[in-house]
């Protein structure tokens, strides 16, 4: 999978060559190129936004600036970063789609490519995400969440490991991504514990040094329920039913 991002602060992306992505890119999993807005403004000040249409505090970025940068990522160039497939252009915003685990799961089946367009002070011009979206791109607005960040950096790095995380051949154990928090089972994950058996006072739950590893996977399931009931009320609805038995019903 290749992913290019542009932002204003393309020095901020030196941490994806750390840790897993970093590994992956080395492997050839997946490719990441950063690219400055400001190499597709034309004036001496790079200027890459005005003042908002209506009137209003603050700034927003221009849609003819942003549409070349994204028009020169979008062409394969023949050379070693040429991508073919489904692209997908994504737009971190605070008004945008909440971004999820199923969300992060298309991108990673169905994307060759993902533009990352990072905005900074108001937003970019809306007729950028429809000009595409027209075009036939799949646009694609996303929150992290009900707080607001200075810019689309971090949510773009949030967007990169998620998704690249998912890729074949990143994960050692693909077990691991159906056991964890939002995989399969549309549960937060249960409490995890090693050794010490005991630490200052605190010691692991019995049933999971008793051997007995159908009660273990019973105690998981109950703290499972109760931590997403206690901590995301909102997730229970849309627990898929066929997950369930009769005893987590009970509970
Ligand atoms: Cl994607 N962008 C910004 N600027 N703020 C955010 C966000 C995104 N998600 C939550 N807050």
């Amino acid at each position: 999978m290749r992913f290019d991002i542009i932002s204003v602060f393309p020095e901020f992306f030196r941490v994806l060559d750390l840790s897993l992505i970093g590994k992956a890119q080395e492997r050839g999993i997946l490719s990441i190129g950063c690219h400055d807005l400001r190499d597709w403004t034309d004036d001496p000040h790079r200027t890459v936004d005005d003042t908002p249409a209506g009137g209003g505090a603050g700034m927003v970025m221009r849609p003819d600036v942003w549409g070349k940068a994204i028009d020169a990522v979008m062409e394969p160039d023949g050379g070693e970063n040429v991508v073919v497939g489904p692209t997908v252009l994504a737009i971190p915003t605070p008004s945008g789609y909440p971004l999820t685990q199923r969300t992060c799961e298309r991108i990673a089946r169905e994307a060759e490519h993902v533009i990352v367009a990072c905005g900074r002070y108001e937003g970019i011009d809306a007729r950028v995400a429809e000009h595409y979206g027209a075009k036939g791109v799949r646009v694609i607005e996303y929150s992290l969440g009900d707080y607001v960040l200075n810019g689309g950096e971090v949510a773009a790095v949030a967007l990169v490991e998620a998704v690249g995380r998912l890729l074949p051949g990143m994960v050692g154990n693909p077990e691991s991504l159906v056991e964890e928090s939002h995989g399969a089972a549309g549960l937060l994950e249960y409490p995890v514990y090693t050794r010490p058996v005991s630490w200052r006072d605190a010691h692991i739950p019995e049933v999971l040094l008793s051997g007995d590893h159908g009660a273990a996977a019973r105690w998981r399931k109950d703290r499972a329920l109760e931590k997403t009931a206690t901590r995301r009320p909102d997730m229970i609805p849309v627990i898929d039913a066929e997950g369930l038995d009769k005893k987590d019903r009970a509970t």
